[in-house]
C-alpha cells in the first residue's frame, strides 16, 4: 500500500502537464485503475482484512485525489504565469491620431450673431438661394433698368431656348427672405435673415460667395433712433465692449432714408481694434424701410414702417477673430482654424456668450 502510494504520489509530483495528470488519474482511480480494482477485492476478504484494509484504500484514494487537484491547480497557475510573461500589450503605445472636425468662424459668428438677435425678440428666417428676379430685385423696388441690377453682378440662371421669362437669379443679398417673411406673417415682425448670397466678384477682398445678415423690424411706429439703439446694442453684445456707432447718409434703393454705419475703432500695427481709438470703420448699411418695398411685401407703409440693415458675417468674423485675410475661410486646410483658437467643441450657447 505505501509503495503504491509513493508511486503515485511521485507520479502526480513529476506530471509535467494537466494530459499527464489525467492519465494519472484513470491510471489509480479511475473505474478500472489499480485502485479501484484493489477496492473490488475487499469482497473476497474476511471481514478482519476489511475492516483494516476497506479505510486504509479510502483513504488513499482521498489522498491520491487531492494530489491530483493540488497539482492540477498547480498547473494551471504555471500555464497562467507563462501566458502573462510572454503575452502582453504594451498599452503605453500611443493611439492612432484621429482627425478632428472644427467650427467654422462663419458658422460661429452666425451662431453668435443670431443669438444676441434672439435675445432682442428678433426671429430667424431662411429662404432660397435661387430666387426670382422679382423677389431678389423688383420687390426691392430695383426696377428692371435699375443701375444697381448691374451694381450687383448677379449670376444668372439658366433658361431653356425659347423661354422668355426673365432668369432666376442666385440671390444678391438675403432681403428676399425678408420679403417672403412679410407676405407669409404681415406686420408687426422682427427677423433676421442670415444666409449665403452670390456676387460675380473674386478679388482681395471680394469672394463670388460670402455671408450676409439682414434685420428688419417693422411696427407702427419704429424710428432710426430705435435703429441706432439695437445697432449699438448688438455690437457691444458681441464684440464684448461698448462700440459707438456713426451714421452716414448713403443711398440705397429699398431703404429712405439710407444709412451707412461705421463702428469706433483704433488701428495699431496695422491691426483693428474695435470699441476704442478715434478711428471708424464701415461695417453695415440701414435705413428706413421703402414704402414701395413695404407695399411689395403686402405690408400698408400709411400704418406701418421700419428700420432694416445688413451686415457682411465673414468680415465680422475677420473682425472678431483677427483673420487678415478673407481666402483663409475657402482653405481647406483645418490648422488655420485652430490658428485662430477654434476648436470642435466650441459652441455658442444662446444665452451666455460661449460655452468652451
Ligand atoms: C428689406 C428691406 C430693406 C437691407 C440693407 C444694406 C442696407 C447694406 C450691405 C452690408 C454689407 C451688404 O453684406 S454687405 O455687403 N447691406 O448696405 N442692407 S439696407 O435692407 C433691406 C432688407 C430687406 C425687406
Amino acid at each position: 500500500m505505501d509503495d503504491l502510494r509513493q508511486k503515485y504520489l511521485d507520479a502526480i509530483t513529476g506530471a509535467a502537464d494537466e494530459g499527464a495528470l489525467e492519465a494519472l488519474r484513470v491510471q489509480a482511480v479511475g473505474k478500472k485503475g489499480e485502485i479501484s480494482l484493489k477496492m473490488r477485492e475487499l469482497g473476497k476478504m474476511s471481514p478482519e482484512e476489511r475492516q483494516i484494509m476497506g479505510p486504509a484504500l479510502n483513504a488513499l484514494k482521498d489522498q491520491i485525489n487531492d494530489a491530483l487537484a493540488l497539482k492540477k491547480a498547480a498547473l494551471g497557475d504555471a500555464a497562467l504565469n507563462e501566458r502573462l510573461a510572454t503575452e502582453w500589450l504594451d498599452i503605453t503605445l500611443p493611439s492612432r491620431p484621429r482627425r478632428q472636425g472644427s467650427i467654422h468662424p462663419v458658422s460661429q459668428v452666425t451662431e453668435e450673431v443670431s443669438a444676441i438677435f434672439a435675445d432682442m425678440g428678433f426671429a430667424v428666417a431662411e429662404g432660397p438661394q435661387v430666387e426670382s428676379d422679382w423677389f431678389n430685385f423688383d420687390a426691392l423696388n430695383i426696377p428692371p433698368e435699375h443701375p444697381a441690377r448691374q451694381e450687383h453682378d448677379t449670376f444668372y440662371m439658366h433658361r431653356a431656348a425659347g423661354d422668355d421669362r426673365p432668369p432666376h437669379v442666385l440671390r444678391t443679398h438675403t432681403s428676399p427672405v425678408q420679403i417672403r417673411a412679410m407676405q407669409d406673417q404681415g406686420a408687426p415682425i422682427r427677423v433676421i435673415a442670415p444666409g449665403r448670397v452670390y456676387r460675380c466678384d473674386y478679388d482681395q477682398t471680394h469672394t463670388p460667395m460670402f455671408h450676409q445678415i439682414e434685420g428688419l423690424a417693422i411696427d407702427r411706429d419704429i424710428s432710426m433712433a430705435n435703429l441706432k439703439w439695437v445697432l449699438e446694442e448688438f455690437f457691444t453684445a458681441f464684440f464684448g465692449t461698448k462700440v459707438q456707432t456713426r451714421f452716414r447718409a448713403s443711398h440705397f434703393p429699398f431703404t429712405e432714408p439710407s444709412a451707412e454705419v461705421d463702428i469706433q475703432c483704433s488701428w495699431q500695427d496695422g491691426t483693428v481694434k474695435v470699441g476704442e481709438g478715434n478711428d471708424w470703420l464701415e461695417v453695415l448699411g440701414s435705413g428706413m424701410v421703402h414704402p414701395n418695398v413695404l407695399r411689395a411685401a403686402g405690408v400698408d407703409p400709411d400704418e406701418w414702417q421700419g428700420f432694416a440693415f445688413g451686415i457682411g458675417i465673414d468680415r465680422l468674423a475677420m473682425l472678431k477673430y483677427g483673420i487678415p485675410d478673407l481666402r483663409a475661410f475657402f482653405d481647406s486646410d483645418l490648422r488655420w482654424l485652430r490658428h485662430y483658437g477654434f476648436a470642435a467643441l466650441d459652441v455658442p450657447t444662446l444665452h451666455g456668450g460661449l460655452s468652451r
